[in-house]
């Protein structure tokens, strides 16, 4: 059995949504890093800097924190959605998720989102490089059915999450007619559906 220690955010649905596809047992344990949980001694032993999403795997007794290193755990050990031959391409795509996606896109939801008019600079620099974002997953996905490839990796697993927050990114997902096919697709998935609604609270996928 699989422990997810999580908040419901992109990070700790791309786990969930992870387990849901390989049909693992797990439990969602509830972080919540809006009442600095994530902070308390016991959560920082499993997760030095203090951020959520964690497993431990109940099989072996090890504990794995940072979504990619999670994913590529999970994936190595299912033997699904990272195959041998792919993970050149899937561990760019990991990585550009891990280092630019979910980081920048991250900084656009603090300045734009929660909060607006503290800093004129903060919004339009993330917004600019959030539009980039999109941009540049639309011109990988005209060429490519999938991030790495022609097959759904842990790579898109990763990086699907930021896009369901589309809404707040008032950028338009609709306008990408690439990055809308792929979102769309994967939003079908029935493990996505589930893994989404992590905290089983109804959280339904938004559309475009
Ligand atoms: N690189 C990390 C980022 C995780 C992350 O930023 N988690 C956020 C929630 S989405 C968090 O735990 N924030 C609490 C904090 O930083 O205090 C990963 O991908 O696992």
């Amino acid at each position: 059995m699989i422990e997810l220690f999580t908040a419901d955010t992109p990070n700790g649905k791309k786990i969930s949504i992870m387990l849901e596809e390989i049909g693992y047992e797990y439990k969602v344990t509830k972080v919540d890093i809006s009442k600095d949980e994530q902070f308390k001694p016991e959560f920082i032993k499993l997760s030095p800097f203090s951020k959520i999403p964690v497993i431990t795997d109940h099989e072996n007794n090890e504990s794995i924190f940072e979504s990619g290193a999670i994913l590529i755990y999970l994936g190595e050990k299912s033997g699904r959605f990272y195959d041998q031959q792919d993970r050149l391409k899937v561990n760019q795509w990991l990585m550009a998720q891990m280092g630019t996606i979910g980081p920048m896109i991250g900084q656009h939801h603090q300045f734009h989102h929660y909060n607006p008019g503290k800093s004129e600079f903060g919004e339009e620099r993330y917004f600019k490089i959030a539009k980039r974002i999109y941009q540049e997953l639309d011109n990988r996905l005209e060429q490519s059915k999938f991030l790495a490839g022609k097959k759904y990796t842990i790579a898109d697993i990763a990086t699907w999450p930021w896009l369901a927050r589309h809404e707040w990114h008032d950028i338009g997902l609709k306008n990408y007619k690439n990055l809308s096919r792929w979102y769309l697709e994967i939003s079908n998935r029935d493990a996505v559906i589930r893994g989404y609604d992590l905290y089983n609270n109804g959280s339904k996928i938004p559309t475009l």
